[in-house]
C-alpha cells in the first residue's frame, strides 16, 4: 500500500524540429505525452526528469505549450514532478531564469539545483516558499539534484558523499551526467559513484541517448526519441520503478518508447560507371531495406510489459483502473497516425567510384527516397572515394606515427566536405587544438571561443 513508484525519464528534447519537419518537433512531444500516459496508467507517485526536457535553452511557446500540457495533466492526476536541468536545458552562465526555472515557479515541476558557498557544494533542502533547494524530502523518500555539472560532476559528486547524511528514506540522486565516459562533459566516475552507496539507493540519470544500467542501482533510460540518427540502434524508453515499503532495493522495469522508425541502408557504390548508376544503386538498397523492414511495433519491442508481468503490476493496476479507462494505451495525440509511420532513412554512401563523389546528386537522392520509397525524411552520408585519390587512411599507415595519421584523416575527411577544402589545413589545426584542450581538461566555454574565432576568421575572409 504505502511502496513508493515513480517514472524516470530523460532527453526528452521537447522543442526540437529535426530536419526543419513539423512531423518530427511532434514525435518528441508525442514520446513525452507517452510517458506522461504511463505515468498517469500505472498511478506512479512521481515524474522524475533528468534533464534536458528541452532541446534548447530557448524555447518557442508550442514547445512550453507541450511541457505545460503535459505536466499538467501529471498534477491533475496528483503525480508530483521532480526535475533537474541538463546541458540543453540549462540556463546560460550566470542567468538564472532557465524556462525550466519558470515552470518550477508555476508550481508545474520542483526544480532541484546545486548551491554553493565559497565553492564547495552545500545541501539546501528544498524551501517550498522560494521554490529551491537541492534536497527534497518527502513520505518515505528523498530526492537529491545535481543537474548538469560539465567537467566538475567528479568532483561534485565525491564531495556530496561527504555532504550527504544517512537516511532511512529511499534516497534518488538525479543527474545529468555519463558514466565513466565524456569525462570533461558531463563524465563521472563509476567508483566516485560508489562512495554514495549506502546514502543514495537509485541514481536516476540522463545525458547519454541509449539505456544503460550498472550494478542494479545507477539507471540511465535513455533520449525516448532519437536526436540523432545513430541513436537508432540503441534502447529508448522510461524506467518505471517500485519500491516495497521500507526497502532500499528499486525494482526497475525499462519501457520502451514508441519512436518513428529508422531505417540505415550501407551502399557500396563501387562499381558504378556514373554518377547517376551510383544514385540508382542506392535508391534500389532503400527500396529493398523498406520493403523488407519488419511491421513498425514502434521503438525496441515489448520487453517492458513482459518484465512488468514479474511483479503483476499491470494486472494489480488494470482492476484499480476506474471503468472506461485504459490502462497503457493511453491518450489519443494530435497525428497520432503517423506515429509509427513513415521512417526516417539513413543512407551511408561508400566505396570506390571511377568519377568524383560530389557529382553524385544527393539532394535529388533524398528528395526520390522521400517520394518514391515513403521516408519522412532521407539523410545521405557520402563517404564514397574517387578512384586514385588518397583514401582517407592511406596505405602506409602502419608506418606513419600517430600524430601524421591523424592529421592525413583530418585533412582528408574537412577536404572531402568540398566548400570547406580551402580552409583544410586551417580545420585540422583547430580540431587538433580542440582535442588537446579537451584532454586537458578545457571548459566548454573556452572550447567554444576558439571555435568561434576561427569561424568569424573564415566569414570575414570569405566576404
Ligand atoms: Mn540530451
Amino acid at each position: 500500500m504505502a511502496a513508493l513508484s515513480f517514472l524516470h525519464v530523460a532527453d526528452l528534447h521537447l522543442g526540437f524540429q529535426q530536419y526543419n519537419l513539423e512531423e518530427r518537433f511532434e514525435d518528441f512531444g508525442r514520446a513525452f505525452f507517452q510517458a506522461v500516459d504511463e505515468a498517469v496508467a500505472r498511478k506512479v507517485d512521481y515524474l522524475l526528469i533528468a534533464g534536458d526536457l528541452f532541446n534548447k535553452r530557448t524555447i518557442n511557446s508550442r514547445t512550453l505549450d507541450q511541457a505545460v500540457a503535459g505536466l499538467d495533466r501529471l498534477r491533475r492526476a496528483g503525480i508530483e514532478t521532480v526535475a533537474i536541468e541538463g546541458n540543453h536545458d540549462k540556463a546560460p552562465y550566470g542567468d538564472r531564469d532557465s524556462w525550466m526555472w519558470f515552470l518550477n515557479r508555476q508550481g508545474y515541476l520542483n526544480l532541484l539545483t546545486p548551491f554553493y558557498e565559497e565553492g564547495r557544494m552545500v545541501l539546501k533542502p528544498w524551501d517550498e516558499d522560494r521554490r529551491e533547494g537541492t534536497v527534497l524530502v518527502r513520505r518515505g523518500v528523498r530526492f537529491v539534484g545535481l543537474g548538469y555539472l560539465g567537467a566538475m560532476v567528479d568532483q561534485r559528486v565525491r564531495e556530496l558523499a561527504g555532504l550527504l547524511p544517512p537516511s532511512d528514506a529511499f534516497t534518488v540522486l538525479l543527474l545529468h551526467g555519463a558514466v565513466d565516459r565524456m569525462m570533461h562533459f558531463g563524465g563521472v566516475r563509476r567508483e566516485s559513484l560508489e562512495a554514495l552507496r549506502g546514502l543514495v539507493d537509485y541514481v536516476a540519470l540522463g545525458h547519454i541517448h541509449g539505456r544503460y544500467e550498472i550494478g542494479g542501482w545507477i539507471f540511465n533510460p535513455g533520449a525516448p526519441e532519437c536526436w540523432d540518427l545513430s541513436e537508432h540502434r540503441a534502447e529508448k524508453g522510461f524506467y518505471l520503478v517500485r519500491v516495497e515499503e521500507g526497502s532500499k532495493v528499486p525494482a526497475a522495469v525499462h519501457i520502451a518508447s514508441r519512436r518513428r522508425p529508422v531505417v540505415e541502408v550501407a551502399v557500396d557504390a563501387s562499381g558504378a560507371a556514373d554518377p547517376d548508376q551510383a544514385v540508382e544503386r542506392a535508391l534500389e538498397a532503400v527500396r529493398g531495406a523498406m520493403a523488407n523492414r519488419a511491421p513498425a511495433t514502434g521503438g525496441g519491442g515489448g520487453t517492458g510489459a513482459e518484465q512488468l508481468n514479474l511483479f503483476a503490476w499491470v494486472e494489480e493496476v488494470s482492476a484499480a483502473a476506474a471503468p472506461g479507462e485504459t490502462v497503457g494505451a493511453g491518450e489519443a495525440h494530435p497525428a497520432e497516425g503517423d506515429r509509427c509511420g513513415r521512417p526516417l532513412v539513413r543512407v551511408n554512401l561508400g566505396g570506390t567510384v571511377p568519377f568524383n563523389p560530389v557529382q553524385m546528386d544527393v539532394r535529388r537522392l533524398e528528395e526520390r527516397i522521400v517520394g518514391e520509397c515513403g521516408a519522412l525524411f532521407a539523410e545521405i552520408v557520402n563517404d564514397a572515394v574517387m578512384e586514385g585519390d588518397d583514401p582517407a587512411i592511406p596505405g602506409e599507415a602502419a608506418e606513419l606515427d600517430r600524430e601524421e595519421l591523424e592529421h592525413r584523416v583530418l585533412h582528408h575527411l574537412i577536404a572531402q566536405a568540398g566548400r570547406y577544402d580551402r580552409w583544410a589545413e586551417e580545420l585540422v589545426r583547430l580540431a587538433r587544438t580542440v582535442k588537446a584542450q579537451v584532454i586537458a581538461g578545457a571548459s566548454e566555454e573556452s572550447v567554444a571561443m576558439l571555435i568561434e574565432a576561427l569561424a568569424r576568421k573564415l566569414v570575414e575572409e570569405e566576404r
